[in-house]
């Protein structure tokens, strides 16, 4: 197992390379290029620059989080197949500075969905919280709260100009439901498989994030019965998945430790996020929590155990992690709390290798 960390390029996070080169065991840095717009080609340049930039710094990437996919090829409309080739040459260019995995997901419109930023816990920290009643109403109010929220940074899966179009979006989707949408994943993913064997990188599907259908977007990827149809699409290991402990565990009939050991065993999971959740009243409703099992509803070490059981040698990063000491960075991403998670998953991981 390497363990990684996300950051948002030296433009956009607070974060520097050196805070993470110290966090202790932690080697990959877990990066995109946020400047593209969605559909658009990855230069080569940027790329190169990105790498250097993480090299000089003393660490390692080969995950890129995420290169997202455009909303035409997720609704199935004609001029999808340019924006399939523009993919099939991003994926070319990333091979070639060394990316083994990319992850993305395949949720209409908006990506990982909380409706409060800043959830007060008992011991003053924040975190992120989902309660589905608030996402009842109109997507409107949603997007408010989130870009009031966000301590002015971009959300991943909120960019102003995806925002923007959020009305002709719904709009374009009136009539994908769930088999239209897996369709069209499935036209996806034959599409660019070849590329991906041929330049030896993997996809890694992140789960729906919560696992459910909202605001009458329908959801592919929310449980182990998804997996294995986005499986069957095309049976192959450049066909994987992430592993999002808390998208997944947001349900609580997910049986997380077993999808890890069916998916690992498969040599079809390359990318696992770890993070904890607490679930709170009402079924689905939950907020994340700091990643020691006792502070959330999920068992860590049960999670990390499947990982070692069945010889993960991939990359784990801490998911989100909550505001504590004062942190007011982009909500989920700050440093002490994923720093923090990180050196509890590598304790679990040396108890564990000496077990
Ligand atoms: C939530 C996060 C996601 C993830 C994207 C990947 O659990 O990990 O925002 O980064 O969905 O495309
Ligand atoms: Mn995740």
């Amino acid at each position: 197992m390497e363990m990684g960390f996300r950051w948002y390029g030296e433009k956009d996070d607070p974060i520097k390379l050196q805070d993470i080169r110290q966090i202790p065991g932690t080697k990959q840095v877990v990066g995109a290029l946020y400047d593209i717009p969605v559909g658009e080609v990855w230069p080569k340049s940027e790329i190169k620059s990105l790498k250097d930039q993480v090299e000089s710094a003393g660490l390692k990437i080969k995950i890129i989080e995420s290169v997202n996919i455009h909303d035409d090829i997720k609704i199935g409309l004609p001029s999808r197949d340019k924006y399939i080739e523009n993919y099939k040459e991003t994926i070319k260019n990333l091979a070639a500075y060394g990316i083994k995995v990319i992850c993305y997901n395949f949720m209409p419109i908006f990506d990982w969905v909380r409706t409060d930023l800043h959830y007060k816990l008992a011991d003053g920290s924040t975190d992120l919280a989902f309660q589905h009643k608030i996402v009842e109403g109109s997507p409107d109010d949603i997007i408010k709260s989130v870009q009031k929220n966000s301590n002015g940074f971009i959300l991943p899966g909120w960019e102003p100009e995806r925002l923007a179009e959020v009305k002709k979006l719904f709009k374009a989707y009136e009539n994908v439901d769930e088999n239209k949408l897996a369709e069209n994943m499935e036209y996806f993913l034959k599409a660019i498989m070849p590329t991906c064997e041929k330049y030896d990188v993997k996809m890694a599907m992140h789960p729906d994030d919560p696992p459910r259908p909202l605001f009458g977007l329908p959801r592919i990827y929310k449980n182990v019965e998804d997996m294995r149809k986005i499986e069957n699409m095309y049976d192959s290991p450049y066909n994987g998945f992430t592993i999002c402990t808390g998208s997944l565990g947001e349900n609580p009939k997910n049986d997380v430790p077993a999808i890890i050991r069916e998916f690992v065993k498969k040599n079809k999971a390359p990318f696992i996020h770890v993070r904890n959740i607490k679930f709170m009243g009402n079924e689905g409703d939950f907020h994340e929590s700091a990643h020691l099992s006792s502070e959330g509803s999920l068992d860590m070490y049960e999670i990390m155990k499947a990982l070692h059981d069945t010889n993960f040698n991939g990359v784990v990063r801490p998911d989100h992690g909550r505001d504590i000491w004062g942190e007011e960075g982009r909500p989920g991403y700050g440093l002490y709390d994923r720093a923090l998670g990180i050196a509890y998953l590598n304790g679990l991981w040396e108890a564990l290798n000496k077990a």
